[in-house]
């Protein structure tokens, strides 16, 4: 039996997954005495670190926390859970941690994209039973805009490079904290779990540290979702949106079971779209509840759900926020939300008001789960011009001109996959959404979806110029080198594709081991 700390933020349910593969009963803490009769104790922080302690606070947690870690039973800190452990955060200033280790908490400043998302490595500083089994190369699943920052080197037990080192690690008797996700990082995180939880390994130090740690482009596998004709769940997959084919929607396969094989297949991230989310009550589609909390239980690497993250109304009447939706998702396993047509209606509301009126969904989820956990799904369509001055909007020269010759085109934003064109283009809205919190772009395009040609790099280019948030570059992959050219080409942080690992065109070890020479991967 193990007991976990949930103070009811965020998404523990990939911890709970995790620790149940390795045959351990959870229990999940109520009160502070659960606490103090806890064995073993795991806490996995999720949010920010003002509302975590404030949280912790109103529960009368801390005082039996703070006994805890003073007694020499084995803690586990993840995330958020390793930066309580010290003195302040920068993140809430004058709001104290739980003070065990000397140090502050400090947001990166880098030139680099932050959040530090995605799958680095460590460098072990200390002997530790957690390293049993690991090679000492593998890399770890991050997603933080903030690192601890140890006083003294006395409990740094690994260091990751990002911008500059920082301290990924911590280990002060009893207590380990990671700030890297172990329930994340597939099987090197459930090496680590399972180190953890058998309590008589001996202590080592892995044979094969890097020097210098970087950090691997993410290569995703994406899974466009819908009920087709005869009510069945499918995966499917659109020519430029269009999933029909002879009348019928294309079916690749059922979610949980290709979920599962891309996981196999080394996939480091996998995205389910439920495509037709605009025009359905996501919380009637328990059909997607239900494929994230299967996915998740043999999934360890990070889930993203989109499709219907917005404010409804039900027939009779009843308000439901898009905060309440994206909630749903996260207890049933996702990781992160995205946000497609929602986020170009709010854009627009702000660019008419000129000012953001802290309401949207954007800004409420990212308040409540961190900005990492919210992603913007931007489906533009190109829009070709003869100058650049034609229109209000970003304009780019193409190298690919257009059916009359015109050599600029603007990207514009659609709703509802693709059938509603909107007075927006994708660079703005990109840049405003990263000012209203959001974390992560998913950067589609219309024109290059389904047609093997590979990513449109201008697109890509045009919009990771106006953001610092991570960008994933998808539609348009058709082979390997698409890839090898999207991550030397482009600054993207990550390359999705959908029909090629589908109809197995080709594989996800495929792509890596064109990439392995030019671009660092997992
Ligand atoms: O608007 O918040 O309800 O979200 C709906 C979500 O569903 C959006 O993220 C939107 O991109 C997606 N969506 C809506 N309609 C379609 C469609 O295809 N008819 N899917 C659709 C878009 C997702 C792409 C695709 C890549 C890679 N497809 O990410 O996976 O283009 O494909 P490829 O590698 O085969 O070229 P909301």
């Amino acid at each position: 039996m193990i007991s976990l700390l949930d103070y009811g933020a965020g998404n523990v349910r990939s911890v709970i997954n995790a620790l149940e593969r390795l045959g351990e009963t959870v229990q999940t803490v109520k009160s502070g005495n659960d606490i103090l009769n806890a064995d073993r104790l795991v806490f996995p922080g999720v949010g920010s670190f003002g509302s975590m302690m404030e949280i912790l606070r109103e529960k009368n947690f801390i005082g039996p926390l703070t006994e805890y870690l003073h007694t020499a039973k084995p803690f586990f800190g993840i995330c958020l859970g390793l930066q309580a452990l010290f003195d302040s955060s920068e993140e809430a200033p004058g709001v104290a941690g739980l003070a065990v280790i000397p140090g502050t908490v400090k947001r990166f400043t880098v030139d680099l994209a932050v959040p530090h998302i995605g799958w680095n490595g460590i460098n072990v500083r200390q002997p530790s039973r957690i390293f049993n089994g690991l090679e000492g190369n593998e890399k770890f699943y991050f997603v933080h805009s903030y690192h601890v920052a140890p006083s003294s080197n006395e409990f740094v037990l690994t260091t990751t490079d990002y911008g500059y080192e920082f301290v990924s690690a911590i280990q002060k008797g009893n207590i380990t904290a990671t700030q890297f996700h172990p329930e994340k990082s597939g099987k090197a995180g459930l090496k680590l779990l399972e180190n953890f939880l058998a309590e008589t390994r001996e202590e080592i130090i892995p044979a094969s540290c890097p020097e210098r740690t970087v950090l691997a482009k993410r290569i995703i596998a994406c899974l466009d979702v819908r009920t087709n004709d005869q009510g069945d769940l499918v995966v499917t997959k659109g020519d430029q949106y269009d999933v029909r084919e002879k009348g019928d929607v294309r079916n690749l396969g059922k979610p949980v079971q290709l979920a599962g094989r891309y996981y196999e297949e080394g996939a480091d991230e996998i995205t389910f779209l439920n495509i037709t989310g605009f025009r359905d009550f996501p919380l009637k589609d328990m059909p997607m509840l239900e494929v994230l909390e299967n996915t998740s239980k043999n999934v360890f690497v990070p889930l993203t759900i989109g499709g219907g993250i917005r404010d409804y109304e039900d027939k009779d009447g009843r308000h439901y926020s898009a905060l309440e939706v994206a909630s749903e998702y996260f207890r049933s396993g996702a990781d992160k939300i995205s946000i497609g047509s929602d986020a170009v209606l709010i854009v627009e509301d702000v660019l008419k008001r000129g000012q953001a009126t802290g309401l949207s969904s954007i800004e409420q989820i990212a308040r409540v789960y961190g900005n990492q956990a919210v992603v913007i799904s931007i489906d533009p369509r190109r829009v070709y011009v003869k100058t650049p001055g034609s229109v209000k909007h970003h304009t780019i020269k193409t190298s690919f001109p257009g059916p009359e010759g015109e050599e600029y085109c603007w990207y514009q934003c659609t709703i509802k996959g693709g059938r509603e064109g909107r007075d927006l283009d994708a660079v703005t809205l990109a840049r405003v959404c990263e000012q209203l919190g959001a974390g992560e772009i998913l950067l589609n395009c219309i024109d290059k979806d389904g047609t093997n040609s590979g990513f449109d790099l201008e697109l890509i280019n045009a919009v990771k110029d106006a953001v610092s948030i991570p960008v994933i570059a998808s539609s348009g992959a058709g082979n390997a080198q698409h890839f090898l050219e999207v991550f030397t080409r482009t600054k993207a942080e990550a390359g999705l594709a959908a029909g090629i690992f589908h109809r197995k065109e080709v594989s996800i070890e495929e792509v890596k081991k064109v990439l392995k020479q030019t671009v660092e991967i997992r």
